[in-house]
Order: C-alpha cells, then sequence, then structure tokens
C-alpha cells in the first residue's frame, strides 16, 4: 500500500470519483490512514447535513435508510450512507442483509454507500467511521446517514454526534423498554416506530410517551413517527420531521454548537486512540517483573508504579 499515491485519490475523489473515495476509506478503515489523508482533504470540505439512524436489531432502519434516500434526493443532490456492521473488524466488509437491502442504491450515481466495521483494528472506537464521514464530506455529499445498530450507550456513541438522530424501534418487541432501561432515549431527534402494521403500535407509543414525560428540560420534543418502511409509508411525515428539526437547529444556533460537541469528540478520540495505541504498544515491551513484584511484595501500592510506569513510557512529560 505505501505505493499509492494519496494526493493523486483524492484528487480522483474530488473529482467526483467513487472508486477513489471507496479507496481511500479502505485506506483509513485497514491501514489506519487518516493521518495522512485528512490534512489533503479538510480544506476542500464543507458541512454535510449528518442523519444517524439507530436502534435495535431488525426494526428495519436499512430498509428505512433506502426508502429514505429515495426521498430525501433531489437533482444535483448527493447522499452518502455509511452502514456499521456490529460484527467483528476481523469479518470485514458488507452485511449481505445491508446489501440486499440497500440494492437498489448502489447503482444510483448520487449515492455512495458503504459499510464499515464498528471498531478500528487499533482498538479505536469509530474513528475511522469519523474519518470515513470527514471523506464523504470532501466528496460533497450534501446529506451523510450513519446506520448503527445497538441499544446501548456505546453503540450509539457515534450516533450521537450527528445533526439529527432517529431512534428506530418496532412495536411488541419490547426494545422501548431496554432503551429506557440503557438511558438513550434522549438521544433521539424524532422517534420512528417502524413496522406499524404489527401489532402493539400504541403500546409502543404510550411508553415512548411516558420515557419522554420523565425528561422536560428540553424545549424541542421529539416527535414520533409511525412508518411501515418496507410500503414505503409514513416517509413523507418523516421527511417533514427530519426538515422541521433541522430549521429548528438552525434558528435556534444549535447546529453550530452540536458540530462543535463534535468536533470536541473528534479531538478526544484522536488524542485517546494516539495514547491507546501508544501504551499498547510499549506497554508488553516494558519490563514489569520486577514492578509487579514491588506491588505483589506490598513495597509500593499499584498508582504509584503506575505513573512510574507512565513516566517510563514517555506518555507525560
Ligand atoms: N412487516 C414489516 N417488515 C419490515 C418493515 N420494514 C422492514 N421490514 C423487514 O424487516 C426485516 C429487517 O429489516 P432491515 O431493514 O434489515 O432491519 P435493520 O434494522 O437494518 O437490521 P440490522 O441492520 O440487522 O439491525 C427485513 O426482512 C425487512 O423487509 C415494515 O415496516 N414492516
Ligand atoms: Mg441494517
Amino acid at each position: 500500500m505505501k505505493n499509492v499515491d494519496l494526493k493523486t485519490l483524492v484528487a480522483e475523489m474530488l473529482r467526483g470519483s467513487e472508486i477513489a473515495t471507496g479507496r481511500l476509506i479502505s485506506l483509513i478503515e485497514n491501514y489506519d490512514l487518516g493521518r495522512e489523508i485528512l490534512p489533503l482533504i479538510h480544506k476542500s470540505s464543507k458541512h454535510s447535513y449528518m442523519i444517524g439512524i439507530t436502534g435495535p436489531p431488525g426494526v428495519g432502519k436499512s430498509t428505512l435508510t433506502e426508502k429514505l434516500v429515495l426521498s430525501l434526493l433531489e437533482k444535483d443532490m448527493k447522499i452518502g450512507i455509511l452502514a456499521i456492521d456490529p460484527t467483528s473488524p476481523f469479518s470485514g466488509g458488507a452485511i449481505l442483509g445491508d446489501r440486499i437491502r440497500l440494492q437498489k442504491l448502489i447503482t444510483n450515481p448520487q449515492v455512495f454507500i458503504r459499510s464499515m466495521a464498528s471498531r478500528g483494528h487499533l482498538g479505536g472506537i469509530s474513528a475511522a467511521t469519523l474519518d470515513a464521514a470527514k471523506i464523504l464530506e470532501a466528496f460533497n455529499c450534501n446529506i451523510i446517514i450513519i446506520e448503527t445498530v445497538g441499544v446501548g450507550q456505546s453503540e450509539v456513541e457515534i450516533v450521537q454526534y450527528v445533526d439529527t438522530t432517529l431512534l428506530v424501534l418496532s412495536p411488541g418487541q419490547g426494545d422501548d423498554i431496554q432503551i429506557m432501561k440503557a438511558g438513550i432515549m434522549e438521544i433521539a431527534d424524532i422517534f420512528v416506530v417502524n413496522k406499524a402494521d404489527h401489532e402493539g403500535l400504541e403500546r409502543t407509543i404510550t411508553d415512548i410517551k411516558m420515557g419522554q414525560m420523565n425528561d422536560n428540560n428540553s424545549i424541542y420534543q421529539a416527535p414520533i413517527v409511525s412508518t411501515i418502511a418496507k410500503d414505503n409509508k409514513g416517509l413523507d411525515e418523516l421527511k417533514l420531521k427530519i426538515i422541521n428539526h433541522r430549521e429548528y437547529l438552525e434558528n435556534s444556533g444549535k447546529l453550530k454548537t452540536k458540530r462543535k460537541e463534535r468536533l470536541k469528540f473528534e479531538l478526544f478520540h484522536r488524542i485517546y486512540n494516539r495514547i491507546n495505541n501508544q501504551i499498547h504498544g510499549k506497554f508488553d515491551s516494558l519490563e514489569i517483573e520486577e514492578l509487579v513484584d514491588d506491588i505483589y511484595f506490598k513495597k509500593k501500592d499499584s498508582y504509584t508504579v503506575a505513573e512510574e510506569m507512565i513516566r517510563l513510557l514517555g506518555i507525560t512529560h
């Protein structure tokens, strides 16, 4: 991979090449080249509107994504989709299901789709996803959609920092209860109850409303939209709610705040990942038997030894 001329690839991507865009994301994902690539693109990027779609497995996120993209897409517009694959990064590539579900979009020249592993191979949470989103901004996508699966804090971490987050649930699964337990209700800017053709729709909506009542601090009340994604039902309303949320963010000045929060998150993770990798690389090379003995034989406590090791690792001054 050393022979790849990054500048040429970036130039091709900026001219609109999907192949170059895909290769740049692969270089980031597989070879950790974000550090080399991002400085080449950041001046060419504008802010894309970022939509996060998250929720428990199988509620219809990908189906909804496909229909939503078709509904949002206008002439001269470009939409990028990053589907985050929850499986091991070592399995690599796209999950078949998403490929099938998003098939109609794959051949659309205005749409760029990419599946990614949820964790980078160096253990850096979502770092590659953040970088891939940067690539898509430079690729001139007007909208970027990030789909993640999960009901826990860590799975939705990336999505919290997009502009508009859709939390997708489906009736009768008890997912809503889990979501409330996990305390991630507040990440939703819009609740989508998909599979509205299933039993238990009203119950799920009531449960969401009950959950919302506990959270009165915000002036923005996340709307609840019912959809039947597979039959393209409810998509007009969903689109409208997304536009409303965007207008709310823009008019209240919150869009800028959110984006700056995202940059803070990005900076934190860049530093965190760098130090994390440094520790992994060096920890095992230290001769720690003696240090461990110091603790074992009660000569020193582990805080003191850790401080000594941090100095040895050269992590702080
Ligand atoms: N009955 C019904 N089925 C739906 C609806 N939307 C999607 N499905 C089906 O639900 C299944 C799962 O859909 P996906 O779009 O793959 O769900 P997902 O949330 O992306 O799944 P993961 O990415 O694996 O978590 C598929 O068989 C869809 O055809 C709907 O509104 N009603
Ligand atoms: Mg999916």
